[in-house]
């Protein structure tokens, strides 16, 4: 008897606040949200949340397609997601949860549905470019004026690259980002899924390989911010984040980021709820909070990236909204590709190509 009360009194303290506070676990890009929003969030909603992060598209489909990843809400790059709907990862979005998705970018929404057919899976989440950061001091001491700071020369030519080594050359760890701006460099289709193209561009890619510090798709932020490293081939959002970086530490650091005139990737990064989502609720709360115009230009004031949603501009930083390497004019727009879908053949080969490239061998 004495046993049973105890078990009931354990039960009604499990049952208590403490235990039943609901929850809501969401994997993003690491520096993605703005320092306050996840606080935001759990003070209007109550809904705690377990907020984890990665820098890899490859890393974040590899959990989601081994199932169960615990995970509700993610954040894939709509190429990605294109591929990853069919496979089963995702459950159809319940727009009577979302009323904020109403504010979202016509133009944008239908741009994704190339990826996504019926904006059925997926909202936006930001945007952006692949593109060059650079320190400028470090650059023109090595190259002078002439420095081809606005094509991929910079990097992809043996002849630039192999005078920026000493001071650091960063290239982002993906293949999907890096053989599109290759193929795109040399004037070929940066869709294109042909064998021989591709070998094409690793070439290109190992030929300035020896000059190549590292890759990787986070490192290059404090990198440039620190003056440690002098050109990366990096995201948007995250260079503008190594400028402001360095603005604040003081030390005299000047970074620029330049979208090359040979064209670039614009990709988007997409809200999805996994299929096996535990608590696909309180990830329809959380998307939906997102959405807010006050709370996602909060977040594009912090990350450097646009977000979708029109009614936000009047809450973003003039300073961001008038940057033509954040928000690019019609003319650079026109120049931009959208990230290609890869199939399993194309990745295998991509992988195999990829694993030459970043060993050398
Ligand atoms: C976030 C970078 C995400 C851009 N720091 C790549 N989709």
């Amino acid at each position: 008897m004495k046993a049973r009360i105890g078990l009931t009194a354990l039960a009604l303290v499990m049952s208590g606040p403490a235990f039943s506070q609901e929850v809501v676990n969401v994997f993003n890009w690491s520096d993605y949200i703005a320092a306050d929003t996840i606080e935001k969030f759990q003070e209007e909603t109550g809904i705690r949340v377990v907020y984890d992060v990665y820098d890899s598209n490859d890393v974040l489909e590899a959990r989601l397609l081994a199932g169960s990843s615990g995970y509700d809400v993610v954040v894939p790059t709509s190429s990605y997601l294109a591929r990853q709907i069919p496979a089963g990862a995702y459950q159809p979005l319940d727009m009577s949860k979302l009323p904020n998705a109403a504010g979202l970018d016509e133009k944008l929404m239908e741009a994704v549905a190339a990826h996504d057919p019926g904006n059925e899976h997926a909202v936006i989440y930001m945007w952006g470019t692949n593109g060059i950061g650079y320190n400028v001091e470090m650059v023109a001491e090595r190259l002078g004026d002439d420095a081809p700071t606005d094509s991929w020369s910079l990097v992809f030519d043996p002849e630039y690259a192999s005078q920026l080594a000493d001071c650091g050359i960063s290239f982002l760890d993906s293949s999907s980002d890096m053989f599109p701006v290759a193929l795109q460099y040399l004037g070929l289709d940066p869709h294109s899924t042909d064998e021989a193209d591709l070998e094409r561009a690793a070439e290109l890619m190992e030929s300035v390989r020896p000059h190549v510090r590292y890759f990787h798709s986070s490192q290059y932020i404090s990198d440039l911010a620190n003056g440690e490293t002098c050109v990366a081939i990096g995201w948007s959002g995250d260079v503008l984040i190594a400028m402001d970086r360095a603005e604040e530490a003081g030390q005299g650091v000047e970074l620029a980021y330049t979208i090359p005139k040979e064209g670039t990737i614009e990709w988007f990064d997409m809200m999805a709820i996994p299929a096996d989502a535990p608590n696909a609720d309180n990830a329809h709360a959380f998307i939906n909070f997102i959405l807010q115009p006050e709370i996602v230009a909060d977040i594009t004031n912090y990350v450097f990236y646009p977000n979708a949603i029109p009614a936000s501009l009047e809450y973003v930083d003039p300073e961001i909204s008038e940057d033509e390497s954040i928000y690019p004019p019609d003319e650079v727009m026109a120049n931009l590709f959208p990230s290609p879908v890869y199939d399993a053949r194309t990745d295998r080969v991509l992988t195999r190509l990829w694993t030459r490239v970043r060993t050398g061998q």
